[in-house]
């Protein structure tokens, strides 16, 4: 982390970027080091790849945010720093840009490196024990002694509940409370965060769980659910893909459930793969074997091909594991 500090300090003009399809995670992270950054004196812009989604807006992104899909012109800079990925391939096509633009770019995330995935091209702060990158960037902002205000700490508040739904998943560690604590000093509106990341739900949301949720598959007594999101319903409904992200994570509420999939279909024989395990089993390496990555207990894939095919390696592979998992104990 001093490393790190001293590479920011010393540049002049930073560029601050995340994975494609932001999250609380990752946007929290940028827009509160950009904030922090910008009462020093340096030239700081945050670029990412496409629109945030919008139940962020309580962040203003749209005034701080340049988005490269609508607006792909940008000057040279010292240095860039890309927030909760270490992935290049999710941060296309912005990431070459931003390669031949900036003097210095690195990944700062707390995602493991792929084992059979591709490593990165760039250099890497990575620290796995991390429970969200938010985390990462109050380091940082330590670390460089900068000021933190009331825009600062909403956005690192948001990075850390966001990551951790709502102080769930702590990686055994007090850092995301202590670090809570001491945004919420700084008079931020902390229901409204909460509010805005969990709450909200519009009633088509609401209309679209009542069909999806008569859907899900269970296996292994109860232990798996597998769910497969159809576009015609996001779309019937009015939902932006954002929007059905939290989908897994009730599957996760199911008392019996020890590990979960879903699939969100996004065109024809393209699934975007989310998986979930409560602990027992890792899902990373699957999500690997599709050519995505993540973490140990939640990882993710996009998938090109035949829903049948990927539903039956998935249950397949994950069913396997259960039992093994359950004669062994
Ligand atoms: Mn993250």
């Amino acid at each position: 982390m001093k490393k790190l500090a001293e590479v920011v300090h010393q540049a002049q003009s930073i560029i601050l970027s995340t994975h494609r399809q932001c999250d609380g995670d990752g946007l929290g992270a940028q827009l509160g080091l950009y904030h922090a950054l910008k009462s020093s004196g340096k030239k700081v812009s945050v670029i990412n790849v496409d629109a945030t989604p919008k139940k962020y807006k309580f962040l203003n992104p749209d005034s701080h945010i340049q988005y490269f899909d609508s607006n792909p012109n940008f000057s040279e800079v010292d240095l860039t720093l890309i927030f909760d990925t270490n992935d290049e391939r999710i941060v296309e096509p912005l990431f070459p840009v931003l390669k031949a633009k900036s003097k210095k770019i690195l990944f700062i995330d707390h995602h493991p490196l792929l084992i059979k995935g591709p490593r990165p091209t760039i250099e890497s702060y990575i620290d796995v024990t991390a429970a969200s990158t938010g985390e990462l960037a109050y380091r940082l902002i330590k670390e460089l002694k900068l000021p933190i205000n009331k825009d600062v700490a909403t956005c690192l508040y948001t990075s850390i509940t966001f990551d951790t739904q709502l102080y769930r998943f702590v990686r055994n560690s007090a850092n995301s409370h202590l670090i809570a604590a001491e945004m919420i000093q700084h008079k931020i509106d902390v229901e409204e965060v909460h509010r805005s990341l969990f709450g909200n739900q519009t009633v088509h949301k609401m209309e679209f769980l009542a069909t999806v949720i008569g859907q899900i598959e269970y296996f292994c007594d109860g232990k798996l659910a597998i769910l497969k999101l159809k576009d015609s319903d996001l779309l019937r409904h009015h939902l932006e893909p954002d929007e059905s992200r939290d989908v897994i994570d009730m599957l996760m509420n199911i008392e019996t459930i020890e590990a979960a999939a879903l699939f969100r279909e996004d065109n024809v024989n393209e699934y975007k793969l989310s998986l979930r395990s409560k602990g027992k089993i890792e899902v990373l390496s699957l999500a690997e074997n599709f050519g995505g990555g993540g973490h140990t207990f939640a990882s993710g894939a996009s998938l090109r091909g035949a829903y049948s095919e990927y539903r039956d390696s998935v249950v397949k592979h994950l069913s396997q594991l259960l039992m093994a998992k359950a004669s062994a104990s």
